[in-house]
Formats: structure tokens, sequence, C-alpha cells
């Protein structure tokens, strides 16, 4: 943890007008750190995010900033571009003393800062299925708008962040070390893994045959990854740029529905509590289809309903994998936090599994028609 006189001192390699006053954590996010910085300019409080990359989970982070400061750019062209209401705000980098749009502290970490934007904010839960359809328009049309975003290809920030049976082979590879002793307490876990692997590698086999398209995602498509606006409710933009890199569309509608169909957080012990809400799945659907309806090719339409089983098996396996591990990817507060992260992603995967037929009928009953479906 950084002290304040720290924390200022990584402000002040930025461009900010004013007088910093206190900086204070932001957020829940499972990688990075994450703080709201006060100003007082002129007697005014002004607000800005600032945020330590993770160097071990991002190991080249200067270009994990070129892709961001390349994406924020352009979604900054397309409001000046656009006359959508709702579409007035995004986020913005701050540059530093140096021109580069991050710093670097004495411990060789590496910080950027953005504008904060104020009255909204991010939820865990899905409060409404109005809510749902918002967040998953806001990030449809952020992979519209990324569809022309000018060469060269972006960086992969993260090599096979999305390949799902890679990470299969990492928790076999867990499996097999098992370096905390932990393998005797998870073999329910690993048998419900086994017993679906054959399907694991669907998505990414698809699209090395050619006939799913590579784009550019964004891979974290957590529903408080979407900045809501307080007054009107609208999804001003998507946040954590980090993992934006080319990818597959279906992967960022799965983690929405993984995420937004949850009825209980993501590391809820009561397994009772979690259910996958198909009032939200088709405010999803109809919200994603709204915003990225343009370009989908109609394979990526048919795959949308496994989209959400298959993220939520692969977060799964990657929670089991760190917790085998002994917790050292992500953050954790607790013990078994984890392992329960494991098991509601695990439940919903088996919910998403009954509920399969009647995702394909929606679907079908929406995308069937020729137009003005949505
Ligand atoms: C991490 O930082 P955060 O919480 O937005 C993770 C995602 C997971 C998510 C699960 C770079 O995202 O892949 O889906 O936790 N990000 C990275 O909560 O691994
Ligand atoms: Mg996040």
């Amino acid at each position: 943890m950084k002290s304040q006189q720290q924390l200022r001192d990584i402000c002040e390699k930025f461009f900010i007008y004013g007088d910093y006053l206190v900086a204070t954590p932001f957020g829940n996010g499972n990688i990075n750190d994450t703080y709201q910085v006060t100003y007082d300019q002129g007697g005014i409080r002004l607000h800005y995010t600032l945020q330590r990359v993770n160097k071990t989970v991002f190991t080249e982070p200067e270009k994990v900033m070129e892709n961001v400061d390349r994406v924020t750019r352009h979604m900054l062209h397309k409001i000046y571009s656009s006359n959508q209401a709702t579409r007035k705000r995004t986020i913005r980098l701050l540059y530093a003393r140096t021109g580069e749009p991050y710093v670097y502290d004495d411990d060789g970490e590496l910080w950027r800062a953005y504008i904060f934007i104020e009255h909204a904010r991010t939820y865990d839960i899905l409060e409404s299925t109005d809510h749902a359809f918002k967040a998953a328009r806001t990030f449809g049309e952020f992979q519209d708008d990324m569809v022309d975003l000018p060469g060269p290809r972006l960086h992969e920030t993260i090599p096979n962040f999305h390949n799902t049976p890679l990470r299969l082979t990492k928790l076999q590879e867990a499996i097999k070390l098992d370096p905390c002793d932990r393998v005797k307490e998870v073999s329910e876990e690993i048998d419900f893994v086994m017993a679906r692997s054959g399907e694991l590698g669907r998505l990414v086999e698809l699209n090395q045959a050619g006939l799913l398209p590579e784009r550019i995602t964004h891979n974290d498509t957590k529903v408080n990854n979407i900045l809501i606006d307080d007054v009107s409710g609208n999804g001003i933009c998507v946040l954590d740029l980090d993992t934006v890199m080319p990818g597959l569309a279906l992967y960022d509608f799965g983690d929405m529905v993984r995420s937004g169909t949850n009825s209980a957080e993501e590391d809820e012990q009561n397994l009772d509590r979690v259910q996958m809400r198909f009032d939200m799945f088709e405010a999803l659907l109809r919200g994603y289809l709204a915003g990225a309806g343009s370009f989908l090719t109609p394979l990526e339409r048919e795959e949308l309903p496994f989209s959400g089983k298959l993220i939520s098996m692969e977060l799964g396996i990657r929670f089991l994998t760190d917790y085998i591990q002994g917790d050292t990817y992500f953050k954790t507060t607790r013990t078994k936090q984890n392992l329960d992260r494991c098991r509601t992603q695990f439940k919903l995967a088996q919910d998403m599994e009954a509920n399969f037929g009647r995702m394909h009928k929606l679907l079908k009953s929406l995308t069937g028609r020729p137009r003005n479906v949505f």
C-alpha cells in the first residue's frame, strides 16, 4: 500500500492543475490498484482516477498503454463524430511531463491517470433488465466503434487470454504439481471440468478453421466494467481497457452473460443464491444485438447462447487453477475465496446448460425476423 506522500509524488508527474488533497482506494478490480484522487483547483474540488498497472499480470505494461492510448483516442474521435446524447463522455488519459500517458514510480511500477467521470458508477450485480440492456448495448457499441480502428494490429497484452483449451492445460499442470496440497479438496470441481473438456475448444477451433473472425474485443466485459450514468441510467463508456486486443466477439458476449445473469456476487458462498437469471439473459441479448448487430456474422449469432457457458467454465477453471497454485493471480481477501469464485462459475455453467434450449429459442425469435426487431 502506498503512502499519501508517495501517491502525491506519482500524481505530480502528470500535468494536473491545482493542489493534491488526498487519494482513496476505489472500486474492486481483481488485478490493478485503483485510487480516486482529489485536487483543489482554485477552491473547487476535482477528481482523477489513478491506477497502478499490475506488472505481474501485464508483463509489458508499456504495450498495454500504447493500446489504451490508441483505443481511448479513437473513442473520443467517435464521440466527436456522433450525435448520440448517451455518448458525451468517455475515459480520457492524462499525459505526464514526459509526454507519455503513464509514469513510473521509484519501484519501477507503471501508473496512469484518467479524468474522473462524475455522477456515474459501476454495478457488480445488474439491477434491472433495462440496466442489462443498456450495459450490453454499450459493450456492443464499443466493439462496433473498434471496427474501424486504424492499424497496426493491437498488441496482445496477455497472449492466449481466452484460449480456453490452454486454460485447461494450465489447470492440469497445476493439478500435477499440487504445490499447496489442495487438490484433495477439489476433486468434485475437477470432475465437473473433465466431464465438459470436449467442448472447451469449440470457439478457438472455429476461429482456427477460419469460420469465426478475429475482431478487436474488450476481453473483460464483466458488467462492472461499464460506467452507468446516475441520472439517465445509460451506459456511458466501457472501462478497464487493459485487455482490449484481437479476440473473438463471442467471448465478450459470453462474459456479459456470465457476470450479468448471476443473481449473486462472484464469490458468493451460498450456491443456492447463485442463479442464471433468464430475464437478464434476454435483455443482454437484445442490448448486445442492438449495439453489435450490424457486423455479427450468422455463425457468431448462432454461438451466442453457448458463449456464456464457455466463459463461465473458463473463468471457473482459472479460479480453480489459482486456488490450487496458492492464490497468486487474483486478489483475495479471505481463504478459499478463489474456490468460492470457481464454484459460482460452475453453478452458472450448469444453469446455462439447463437453459440452453430456451436461449436458442429466444435467439431464433429475435434474429429470425428480418427487421425492426431490436
Ligand atoms: C479480472 O480486474 P478485473 O476484476 O476487471 C480478470 C478477468 C476476470 C475477472 C473476474 C486481466 O478482471 O479476466 O474475468 O477478474 N482480468 C485479468 O472477476 O485477468
Ligand atoms: Mg474491472
